[in-house]
């Protein structure tokens, strides 16, 4: 590959930040500690076994050095942790949220605090990681409240509750076949490609545009007997096919893990469900409004897809909590504005009209 006709990271970042003249480039900053965070996630999702990281058997490993050098940890603590120690010291940051962590993450005294909050996912799917399945890390960048900036206090939960519009930029990056980066700062999509050779992000895909239908849904279909009518109706007749109302033929796909699902949307279009059912009335979903479905939602809406609880945008959602739960379909236009027009009128009755039963000449 010759370097001469790729643009990186951070020229990318340089160039987007001429929008802003009075910027002093402690977004960029940010960002690319985001992204060598990802690359180290990357290198040690990549040694698997080898580094002794895998879920659950992790601490009987024998207790193996792990890439920080300390005593092994399960593979997504890791990664907060990767997440924490290349984030936490630029400066850039008033403070973090994560999956991983019950509250905020104050950072340290003995370094400089910002105008930014970081809250991410540091690794998405690590139900998969034993079964070399493709997994991921789903960031979003928020602007710290001002009275924060001014004094530098310590953030509280109330501090990270806005809803997904106000995200200044959110991105993902996935470790599949390749490491990729996947990234929206308000101004369109774009992902870049890990070249392992030189350890820099090279942009490989500019504009990312979700295509406005699809023949493509996921879902995971096991949990069908929990679903709220409108989604049943939905997938029935995505399976009805070419003889149901769509008229038309659908593939199904569920890889469960889910930034594998957004990518795989965000390069040929799909609709992924994972709608609030009544398995757990007491969760209002299974992924989190704030570091999974609002920076995917970003990212989808900034490719002209959309993102949706079912009933209303993902992002004008207010957060009532750090790790909030909530039902997530985004996509396809056409397919999510569907679902929801589904949601907002009254589903058919079963029709269970013989006359409406599969025609057909043959007797049994
Ligand atoms: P894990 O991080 O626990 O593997 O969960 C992954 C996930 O949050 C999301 O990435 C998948 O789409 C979804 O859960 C899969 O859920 P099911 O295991 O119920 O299919």
């Amino acid at each position: 590959m010759l370097l001469q006709h790729r643009t990186t990271l951070t020229q990318y970042l340089i160039e987007q930040r001429r929008r802003f003249p009075g910027s002093k480039g402690d977004f960029n900053a940010l960002i690319l500690d985001v992204a060598l965070a990802c690359k180290a996630i990357a290198r040690a999702v990549a040694m698997g076994e080898l580094g002794g990281l895998y879920g659950e058997h992790a601490a009987e490993a024998g207790g193996a050095i792990n890439v920080q050098g300390e005593t092994q940890k399960k593979l997504d603590v890791l990664s907060n942790e990767l997440f924490i120690r290349m984030n936490e010291w630029g400066g850039h940051l008033a403070g973090m949220a994560s999956e991983e962590m019950t509250d905020p993450y104050q950072i340290p005294a003995n370094h400089p605090r910002g105008k930014y909050m970081l809250v991410f996912d540091p690794l998405d799917g690590s139900s998969n990681i034993d079964v070399n399945v493709s997994v991921g890390s789903i960031f979003s960048v928020l602007r710290a409240p001002q009275d924060a900036i001014d004094s530098g206090r310590d953030l509280i939960e109330k501090d990270f509750l806005q809803t997904g519009a106000t995200q200044v930029a959110a991105g993902y990056a996935l470790y599949g076949p390749t490491t990729m980066l996947v990234l929206t700062v308000g101004n369109g999509v774009v992902a870049f490609t890990l070249d392992p050779n030189l350890g820099e992000f090279m942009l490989t895909h500019s504009a990312l545009k979700v295509p406005e239908d699809t023949q493509e849904f996921a879902i995971n279909a096991s949990n069908s007997r929990f679903w709220e009518p409108p989604i049943k109706r939905y997938v029935d007749e995505c399976l009805a096919g070419k003889s149901g109302p769509r008229a038309k033929d659908f593939n199904m796909r569920w890889i469960a893990s889910m930034v594998a699902e957004a990518h795989r949307i965000l390069m040929r279009g799909g609709v992924f469900m994972y709608p609030r059912d009544n398995k757990d009335p007491s969760k209002a979903g299974r992924l989190r409004l704030l570091y999974e479905a609002n920076p995917i939602g970003m990212i989808m809406e900034q490719a002209g897809g959309r993102a949706s609880t079912g009933r209303e945008p993902m992002l004008s959602v207010s957060p009532s909590g750090l790790h909030q739960r909530i039902g997530l379909v985004f996509g396809s236009k056409n397919e999510v504005e569907r679902i929801e027009r589904y949601h907002s009128e009254p589903t058919p009755r079963e029709i269970d009209n013989p006359l409406f039963a599969e025609r057909t000449l043959f007797r049994d």
